[in-house]
């Protein structure tokens, strides 16, 4: 195996530099053996800074690789290292599409593992809240210095000396993805898939940078940035945050079907957020690509994502098709009839009477952001693009009406602490299970989700801030035939015209007990092409609210007993009462 480090400004990885009880002198004596008999294939280690020189010479005489390619970041380099993983079998060229490839994992290695992601810190409060006696924690995972000072010593030691066995390499035994704040380091091992091996995107822009963020009383949040431009001409950012797999890129990157109105696209995932000097919440990108969910995109449900991904495309686990292009569940009437499909389990005849899928379902495109047809002519933006909406949201498919706006801010803080949604398939779990997952980031914080939300609140107390509204939507809303109310997609502008208009002072709202919703006739409904039953899809069963409040408590009271902020205690206070007189 080789080591390869990058050194590109996003990507984040550094270890900690003594990693046994040998003397000083020992250890220097084993570096100086090993780096005279590496062979640095690509690259001079001597032009490194010496913090990074460091860490390579440390590091290779732990992990013992044959080889050292220093990454320069060049499209010559990017070229080889993709001819030498298709050599290797690690990835196949898609012959239909210019420079698009697709590789498929071990199918033990296909989400992100959160059962084994761990933030290690010597006081355990520091990471995750004190659950209730007997009960469980599901706000992050904890390891100790000494059980993650195991972990390195069970896992790293000649970690690259092994042969590769398939053209997968995994270990889903011995996966772990550690962060370990004190040194800014991030450990992975054993998962070659997204999340848990992109280590620049939830582990160092949402793990380590909330971390990051606290400290310096900024926000690192698992948002999506839009642009909305209206008629008028005038043009606002929101930023969104949903749960993994509820429609995040589809969100970012919409075709609005309301006349007048255009959208372009800042980032479908991560967005870092500050206040600049006249108090606007400004927002950035941290990434340069998309990696998003293949099965459901379509040029029906997402146009945009399918003009991007043509090219310089890297596809994990979807299904090819024998004219060398790929499928997945959602692309039926895209395909050609007398094409075969050949499944990511590698079933060269698959049809849908299987019953299995032919793509999996956390398969996923990896695709350069500038691709992107509407990508907002700011996305690359050092100071980052003004805030002036903040969506939560997730699949509720009860009770929970299309949109609502929060009273304030730390109320909107509340929404955003009480969000629940459905399970999806981006990470291990199983089912329809309706999961808590405070501001999308349950799978995603880097300390205490408690501290989380009292740094939330003190943000909403900066001096001179302009605080963007808070909102939270709901597209997933079903009927009693188990049917989606709202057609969602393009017909989503009509819902963020409501905010543009809202976040413009206008009064088109009226209060319920649970926030504020469109007045009656307030959301532009003109050409909606089916007829969707509004009386619905903004109906309040007292049942449920009570119910919702219930099941916030419990959770609060499981989850946070010690570390839940008071403001929170009583904005859910507020609501019951409120609720009480439905
Ligand atoms: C993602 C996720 O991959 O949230 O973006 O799981
Ligand atoms: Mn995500």
């Amino acid at each position: 195996m080789a080591l390869s480090i990058r050194c590109a400004t996003q990507t984040y990885i550094c270890r900690r530099l003594t990693h046994s009880m040998r003397t000083r002198q020992q250890k220097n004596c084993v570096i100086a053996n090993t780096i005279r008999c590496l062979s640095v294939v690509h690259g001079n280690i001597n032009t490194l800074a010496p913090k990074v020189k460091k860490f390579v010479e440390e590091n290779a005489a732990l992990f013992q690789p044959d080889h050292i390619h220093i990454c320069d970041g060049t499209e010559a380099e990017h070229t080889q290292l993709l001819s030498y993983m298709h050599k290797q079998g690690i990835l196949k060229p898609l012959t239909k599409y210019e420079n698009c490839w697709l590789s498929v994992t071990d199918p033990a290695d296909v989400a992100r593992v959160e059962s084994k992601t761990v933030i290690s810190t010597t006081e355990k409060r520091d990471s995750v809240p004190t659950p209730k006696e007997g009960v469980t924690g599901t706000l992050g995972r904890w390891l100790s210095p000494d059980d993650m000072e195991k972990a390195y010593q069970e896992r790293l030691p000649g970690c690259m000396k092994e042969p590769v066995i398939n053209n997968w390499p995994c270990n889903p035994e011995k996966t772990i993805i550690a962060h370990i704040p004190d040194r800014n380091e991030i450990l992975s091992y054993g998962s070659g898939y997204g999340g848990n091996s992109l280590l620049g995107k939830k582990c160092f822009a949402l793990r380590l940078g909330s971390i990051l963020a606290k400290k310096e009383g900024w926000l690192a949040e698992h948002m999506l940035i839009l642009g909305i431009t209206n008629p008028k001409g005038q043009k606002k950012y929101i930023a969104a945050a949903f749960p993994s797999a509820c429609g995040k890129t589809n969100l970012a990157m919409m075709n609005p079907t309301l006349p007048g109105y255009k959208m372009e696209c800042v980032g479908d995932d991560i967005a870092w957020m500050r206040f600049d000097d006249e108090g606007r919440l400004r927002a950035i990108n941290p990434e340069a690509g998309f990696f998003g969910v293949a099965p459901g995109t379509s040029m029906s449900t997402n146009p945009n994502a399918m003009l991007t991904i043509r090219k310089n495309t890297i596809f994990t686990n979807v299904a090819e098709t024998s004219d060398g292009g790929f499928f997945w569940e959602g692309l039926e009437k895209e395909t050609p009839n007398d094409v075969t499909i050949t499944s990511w389990l590698g079933d060269k005849n698959w049809k849908k009477e299987s019953g299995k899928p032919a793509a999996h379902p956390n398969s996923r495109f990896c695709t350069p952001a500038s691709q992107c047809p509407i990508i907002d002519p700011d996305w690359e933006s050092p100071k980052g693009v003004p805030i002036e909406a903040i969506l939560f949201g997730g699949r509720r498919p009860q009770g929970v009406p299309l949109v609502y706006e929060a009273f304030n801010w730390q109320h909107g803080v509340f929404i955003g602490a009480t969000m629940r949604s459905e399970a999806t398939a981006a990470a291990e779990h199983k089912g329809k299970v309706v999961m808590h997952d405070p501001f999308a980031m349950r799978p995603f914080f880097g300390y205490n989700a408690g501290q989380y939300m009292a740094h939330w609140l003190k943000i909403g107390r900066t001096p001179n801030a302009k605080l963007p509204k808070i909102y939270h939507v709901n597209w997933f809303r079903k009927n009693t035939e188990g049917k989606f109310i709202w057609p969602g997609f393009g017909e989503n502008s009509r819902v963020l015209d409501w905010i543009f208009r809202r976040v413009d002072g206008e009064d088109c709202a009226r209060k319920t007990p649970i926030g504020l919703v469109p007045q009656n006739d307030a959301l532009n409904l003109d050409g909606l092409k089916e007829s969707v039953d509004m009386d619905e899809l903004f109906r309040l069963p007292t049942d449920f609210w009570q119910n919702e409040v219930n099941e916030i408590k419990t959770y609060f009271d499981n989850q946070l007993p010690n570390d839940l902020p008071d403001e929170i205690a009583s904005e859910l206070n507020a609501l019951k009462e409120r609720v009480a007189k439905m």
